[in-house]
């Protein structure tokens, strides 16, 4: 009896699908497009002289706004890191109790640092010496917020997530700046306001405006720090990049595997078993 072998078949040749082609490459162009475009520059942003006068004020796509008076440009004490204020008293080079500063964000992004100047606890600080120590709240437009009080020269609190650090002690003849790393964590923010913490009823501007004095928190900014990421979706793009690359890479490999085995089928001599 004559077996006949089997018979080869020819070389599959077909690529997948137009359509499994199309909507791949569709995915992928897509995915690298739209990670590529929510990609920013990391941005530090130290306000400068050019803001003084100003009740609104942009740099690099950061617009920062002053209630309550002009923005100043506050360099204290020789070495002392400079920075951003607003002009109404009791103390004219910083934010008061009845001021307060808006940052809005050209694109939402992850706020990973804030640096504040002239926070000094009770106690401290030459002709004008603070009895309160010095807090400041900074707020989201979603709500969320931290709270940041000197309590020493190098010791502080922080309600909030984030943490701390003292740039520069918060003694007499120093500068008393500290960074705040990640006030809000990886949240996506849009803008936020930065104000004075009401220490007692006497610094309420809603209750007595007349009594703010320097017994209450004052301070600058001197500094912002912006991830290099703009939309919260960014993530997900690149997940799902990865995920139409991978697809594609399988439907390449299986298209590979699948015409190798036909063209070594097709150069097989067909096999013819005795009987
Ligand atoms: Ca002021
Ligand atoms: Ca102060």
């Amino acid at each position: 009896m004559r077996r006949l072998g089997r018979r080869a078949r020819p070389p599959d040749l077909h690529m997948p699908s137009f359509a499994f082609r199309s909507f791949s490459a569709i995915l992928i162009a897509s995915a690298i497009g739209l990670a590529f475009a929510s990609r920013c520059r990391a941005a530090t942003i130290v306000p400068d002289v050019t803001s003084v006068g100003q009740t609104s004020y942009t740099v690099d796509g950061i617009t920062f706004q002053a209630s309550g008076g002009t923005f100043t440009y506050a360099s204290k004490c020789p070495g002392c890191m400079p920075g951003l204020g607003i002009s109404g008293d009791p103390v004219g080079d910083e934010i008061d109790p009845h001021e307060m500063m808006t940052i809005i964000l050209a694109e939402p992004r992850v706020i990973t640092g804030l640096v504040i100047g002239y926070l000094y606890p009770a106690g401290t600080f030459g002709s004008t010496i603070d009895a309160v120590d010095e807090g400041v709240v900074i707020q989201t437009t979603d709500g969320s917020t931290i709270t940041f009080v000197a309590t020493g020269p190098t010791t502080a609190s922080l309600t909030g997530s984030g943490s701390w650090s003292s740039i520069q002690a918060a003694q007499n003849g120093s500068g008393g700046a500290w960074r705040i790393t990640t006030p809000f964590g990886g949240v996506f923010v849009s803008s936020l306001q930065v104000r004075p913490l009401i220490n007692t009823s006497d610094c309420d501007p809603a209750i007595s405006s007349a009594k703010v004095t320097t017994a209450c928190s004052d301070f600058t900014l001197n500094e912002i720090d912006l991830s290099d990421v703009a939309e919260p979706n960014s993530a997900l793009l690149v997940g799902t990049g990865a995920f139409a690359l991978g697809l594609h890479a399988c439907a390449f490999v299986l298209f590979y595997r699948r015409s190798r085995s036909s063209e070594f089928r097709s150069q097989r001599p067909s096999v013819a078993a005795a009987s």
